[in-house]
């Protein structure tokens, strides 16, 4: 699928704001749930994605490390986990997305100090299984699950994190791709040679600006030559066609702040991939990627 390249990846993330400038219907989850004192070991919270936004299966949790199963109602799209800092709200954040993936570098700046991201996954397609990301919801606070897929966003719905933080497990992951700065303070990611091709992956944030991964297949003879000419010849273009060297499969997660990681589930053929990332920089206002952001490597 083309969806993952560089056009598609600027319409999701401008869609974005759509969601979150929605907040006038916010549809808080009616009643609360009693969370009770006992330590749980694991703590599962269902998304149903629908057209007036995602259904929470609870609406209040204790903080802690917490598992997101994504299934399908009426509305497909990507789901998202955020919190806004005091001073910062919902409207205001509408508004600088707009403005931020149009190279706003003020709005990015705003987007990156007031807002932290939790990561998130697709909504399954339709009769897929469930999708799957988990992340530590640490403090307590207001949280917002958005969909940042499609034209026309569903409202945020709201998820209340109350109390002490639980000691909670996620499940173990056996790969991960994680962000880093380099020495010379670019963005990129870091993977080992290979990650198996299906289970459940780690993505930890070291860097200083929110990231997102969005996987996709290669050809196995595809260079970093190939990618930097790729790069050369449509960076600023939103009409640039795909590479010749993509292949159809892949995936995407959503947003994570520095210093943040979640765990996602995946299962892709084995092959050769791209790791690519198109936040756009609070240095240039340019996709991570434009700024060579992305990294080849194995799925086995
Ligand atoms: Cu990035």
């Amino acid at each position: 699928m083309q969806t993952r390249y560089r056009a598609a990846a600027t319409v999701l993330l401008l869609t974005a704001s759509a969601g979150l400038a929605a907040s006038g219907g916010a549809a808080e989850a009616s009643g609360t749930h009693h969370v009770t004192a006992r330590a749980a070991k694991t703590l599962t919270v269902t998304l149903k994605s629908t057209k007036s936004g995602a259904k929470l299966s609870t609406s209040t949790i204790r903080p802690g490390k917490t598992l997101f199963k994504v299934v399908r109602g009426n509305r497909g799209g990507s789901l998202q986990l955020l919190r806004l800092k005091s001073g910062y709200s919902l409207q205001k954040a509408g508004s600088d997305f707009g403005k931020a993936f149009s190279g706003n570098i003020d709005a990015i700046k705003r987007i990156d100090r007031n807002i932290v991201f939790y990561g998130g996954i697709d909504v399954p397609a339709k009769g897929a299984k469930p999708n799957f990301w988990g992340t530590d919801v640490d403090k307590a606070g207001t949280y917002y699950v958005i969909n940042t897929g499609g034209r026309s966003a569903p409202p945020p719905s709201v998820l209340k994190a109350k109390g002490t933080h639980q000691k909670r497990a996620l499940p173990a992951t056996g790969g991960y791709v994680n962000m880093a700065d380099d020495s010379t303070g670019a963005n990129v990611f870091r993977t080992p040679k290979s990650d198996p091709h299906r289970g459940w992956m780690k993505t930890a944030n070291h860097a200083k600006e929110p990231h997102f991964v969005v996987l996709n297949q290669v050809k196995r003879s595809t260079t970093n030559s190939d990618v930097n000419d790729y790069i050369a010849a449509s960076a600023g273009d939103p009409n640039a066609p795909p590479p010749s060297w993509a292949l159809p499969a892949g995936t995407e997660t959503g947003f994570v702040s520095p210093g943040h990681s979640f765990v996602w589930k995946y299962s892709l053929p084995k092959g050769k991939y791209i790791s690519m990332c198109f936040w756009p920089s609070k240095k240039t206002g340019m996709p991570h990627f434009d700024m060579g952001m992305y990294k080849l490597f194995i799925l086995k």
